[in-house]
């Protein structure tokens, strides 16, 4: 069992036409997908402090997370990274800050 907890983003792009964009963050390994909550206002320095427990099959496997703008018109994409599950099974636990990027290719934060 993995557990990740999803502490905060330090992000450098603002996707909202109005005011703040409300940030949340999906996980998705192997269809299922993990959410945290919406961030309302959470503008570039959201927090959401929340954990998951992901059984994990291999650790090879790719998990895609996706930081979103919620919005009553549907969540708009901020960024995305794809993130082996190698890479938070480290003896001992990890911590780290990952790189996201947006549909162009660009870093998000
Ligand atoms: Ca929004």
């Amino acid at each position: 069992m993995l557990r990740i907890n999803v502490v905060h983003g330090k992000l450098t792009k603002d996707v909202d036409a109005f005011g703040k964009q409300d940030p949340y963050v999906k996980i998705t390994y192997m269809g299922t997908p993990y959410k945290t909550r919406v961030h309302e206002n959470g503008g570039k320095n959201p927090v959401w402090n929340q954990a998951f427990d992901i059984r994990v099959g291999s650790i090879s496997d790719d998990m895609l997370f996706e930081v979103k703008d919620d919005d009553v018109v549907g969540a708009k994409l901020i960024g995305q990274a794809t993130i082996k599950a190698s890479s938070f099974c480290i003896n001992g636990g990890v911590r780290d800050y990952f790189t996201f990027t947006d549909t162009k290719g660009k870093s998000v934060g």
